[in-house]
């Protein structure tokens, strides 16, 4: 065996080399707006709204090894992501702020993209968990989420949001729109219990997603030749 087929995958799961482009196909052809000043807006009903300038500057960087898989079944294996635990950055830049005698429960992430999702705040506080702002040791591509992104690597890629650029702290359930159907965002999408989906079970939406992969991969690489083409 080599030492590629030695490391395990999760269920359901296949390797892929390359890293690429990926997500829902209405997102395609949208790109961040903002890419050189580091904000993220932070609301929600636990805190008030506020613009954090800077939010890594004086949290201790990370910088971590670990396998990327996509709801759809592929999985991109030691991506090598640096930043902020986001358990040190709700510790230091958030709790301080919270209203007093409200606990948070959701937490939902919004890209620059019109992306969002939620995960519990538990699972955000996990040690893994971090607010990225460069991989394989370069600031983040516009490809893989710039300027900041969140990698929450036991959830499938869908948690990891890019572009990230607004968080929301709830007590009460938040008001979410889902980015996708609504069977599609499982409220927690752990990939060791292969979470894919609300409702219908993981093997049915490996088969259901797994023929997707090529073609969605192919449009977000068309939507990104063209956004280069057209900035020359
Ligand atoms: N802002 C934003 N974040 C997103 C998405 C998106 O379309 N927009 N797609 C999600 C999905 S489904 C996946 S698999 C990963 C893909 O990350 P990558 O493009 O760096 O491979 O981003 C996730 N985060
Ligand atoms: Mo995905």
């Amino acid at each position: 065996m080599t030492g590629d087929q030695m490391t395990s995958l999760p269920p359901g799961q296949r390797a892929r080399s390359d890293f690429p482009r990926f997500g829902l196909t209405p997102y395609a052809f949208r790109f961040p707006k903002i890419l050189d000043a580091l904000e993220l807006t932070v609301s929600g009903d636990a805190v008030d709204e506020a613009i954090i300038t800077e939010p890594l500057v004086g949290l201790s960087r990370m910088s971590q090894v670990c396998d990327f898989h996509c709801v759809t079944t592929w999985s991109h294996q030691n991506v090598h992501w640096e930043g902020v635990r986001f358990a040190e950055f709700y510790e230091r830049r958030i709790a301080p702020k919270l209203k007093v005698g409200l606990s948070v429960q959701t937490v939902v992430l919004r890209g620059q993209d019109g992306y969002r999702t939620s995960l519990p705040l538990a699972d955000l506080l996990a040690n893994d968990v971090l607010i990225v702002e460069r991989l394989d040791g370069v600031p983040l591509s516009i490809e893989h989420g710039a300027p900041l992104r969140i990698v929450a690597p036991a959830h499938y890629g869908y948690k990891s949001v890019k572009h990230l650029s607004r968080i929301e702290f709830w007590q009460k359930t938040p008001p979410l729109k889902p980015a996708a159907f609504a069977f599609m965002d499982h409220p927690r999408a752990r990939v060791a219990r292969e979470e894919r989906g609300r409702w219908l079970p993981g093997w049915l939406l490996r088969l259901a997603y797994r023929p997707l992969i090529r073609r969605t991969a192919e449009l977000f690489q068309k939507a990104m030749d063209q956004r280069d083409n057209s900035s020359k």
